[in-house]
């Protein structure tokens, strides 16, 4: 009886604390092709029940998934498009079967595995927040000497902003940073396996002496977050699998989150590349570097930048695209753009030799939109990153899942940005 009464009250409690999870069975997405009149095809979608998965309209597209009851009234306006998903709750739901991670720290494991690298298994499914600590855990302990972890500070839910910082011969800190970001759009899984997998690769390769490996980690001090916001990641996985921004309420709207890609304290003033609006997906906050996230990820590039910042790249989904500075203004570059460019064109041509995925490359507001207050544009324009790329990984906009890259294609994605990112190290 008292069991009983036990377990009632523990799941009376539950269901008043925990937000019910949202669900996604039976929307069709599609990628509509907008020509040059986003906004009229958004007018013939108000009136229907969708979730935008583009937050632009780019150039030429507009992607959006549409809940079950609302598909032929969609079908029947007639727009050019093309189906990205049956069943977004489906693929959700295959996606989010996760394999379990055997960490080398586990006591269970004799003491040869446990100063071993974590297995490559790990690339073959998504993960939890903490397995992935666990996983940079375990890279650290197999790089002890040469590396340690960090955490740069914390979330608005205190969740921590950790990374690995790891460098070669010439000692801690002595070298120009390599300075990666991951997932500060929650819904981008695949933004952290990939940085991640380039972690692995790296320190693997030093550690069975690949010359080539080597000579580029004995050149650079790198420092890798994965969870530029840690507390949006978890929710998409407990609640909102699409959801972007960060978990930061503000007194004056009863919306969540600020989209801290547009947060970031440079040109953030400037309109249009950005929302004042807080339930917006594009909500850039009420002043620049506002949200514990972006405050911290600035102090935090103030902390590593004493050699100076050779290559900062942020990594999202989807859409397949190499950008270059700036989001801004689409008439301004960095001084160095050609030699830029030049670079982002030789690591997509690798690609595109390895694994046949084409990227597109260019500025990243011509090329995409305009964006203010985005993280490339505050490394270029105010840390002075020599290179400052976004890349937006698999798939491209008009196949694939969308945010859900199937998990066979995880190591597919990682393995292809390893060739461009070893082209760029030595393009650099
Ligand atoms: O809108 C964004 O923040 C990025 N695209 S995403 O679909 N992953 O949300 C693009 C940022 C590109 N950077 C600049 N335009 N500066
Ligand atoms: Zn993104």
């Amino acid at each position: 009886m008292q069991l009983t009464l036990a377990v009632l009250f523990s799941a009376a409690l539950t269901s008043v604390t925990a937000e019910q999870r949202v669900s996604y069975d039976g929307y069709k997405a599609y990628s509509i092709v907008t020509g040059d009149d986003g906004q009229a095809i958004r007018d013939k979608l108000s009136d229907l029940d969708f979730v935008a998965l583009t937050v632009h309209e780019a150039s030429d597209h507009f992607d959006v998934a549409i809940a079950p009851d609302d598909v032929s009234e969609f079908e029947a306006l007639g727009l050019e498009s093309s189906v990205i998903s049956d069943d977004l709750g489906a693929e959700f739901a295959e996606e989010s079967i996760f394999e379990d991670y055997y960490s080398t720290s586990d006591s269970s494991l004799d003491k040869r595995q446990a100063s071993a690298l974590p297995a490559l298994s790990w690339f073959n499914s998504y993960h939890t927040y903490a397995d992935h600590r666990l996983f940079f855990n375990d890279l650290n302990a197999a790089f002890s000497q040469n590396s340690e972890i960090f955490v740069a500070g914390k979330s608005y839910q205190g969740r921590d902003i950790y990374g690995i910082h790891f460098w070669g011969a010439g000692g801690k800190g002595k070298k120009p940073a390599v300075y990666f970001h991951a997932t500060v759009h929650a819904r981008e899984w695949i933004a952290a396996p990939v940085e991640e997998y380039h972690a692995w690769q790296l320190i693997n390769g030093y550690l069975t002496n690949d010359t080539q490996i080597t000579a580029i980690v004995d050149s650079y001090d790198f420092y890798f977050i994965p969870f530029s916001n840690p507390d949006g990641f978890v929710y998409t996985q407990t609640t909102n699998r699409l959801w972007r921004k960060n978990r930061q309420p503000r007194s004056s709207s009863s919306c969540i989150g600020t989209d801290n890609n547009r947060n970031w304290p440079f040109q953030w003033s400037l309109s249009g590349g950005a929302s004042t609006n807080p339930c917006d997906e594009d909500y850039k906050g009420l002043a620049a570097s506002d949200t514990p996230e972006i405050t911290t990820l600035v102090n935090y590039t103030k902390s590593i930048n004493t050699n100076g910042i050779k290559l900062f790249i942020d990594f999202h989904s989807y859409g397949q695209y190499i950008l270059q500075p700036y989001g801004y203004n689409c008439g301004i570059y960095p001084a160095n753009i050609n030699k830029q460019l030049s670079v982002a064109n030789q690591v997509a041509t690798r690609i595109f030799a390895y694994s046949g995925a084409r990227y597109t490359t260019g500025a990243s507001c011509s090329t995409l939109y305009a964006t203010t207050g985005s993280a490339p544009d505050y490394q270029s324009g105010v840390a002075g990153a020599e290179y400052a790329w976004t890349i937006e990984l698999r798939p491209s906009s008009s196949s694939g899942g969308g945010f859900v890259l199937p998990a066979n294609l995880i190591l597919t994605t990682a393995r292809e940005q390893w060739e461009g990112l070893k082209t760029l190290f030595a393009a650099i």
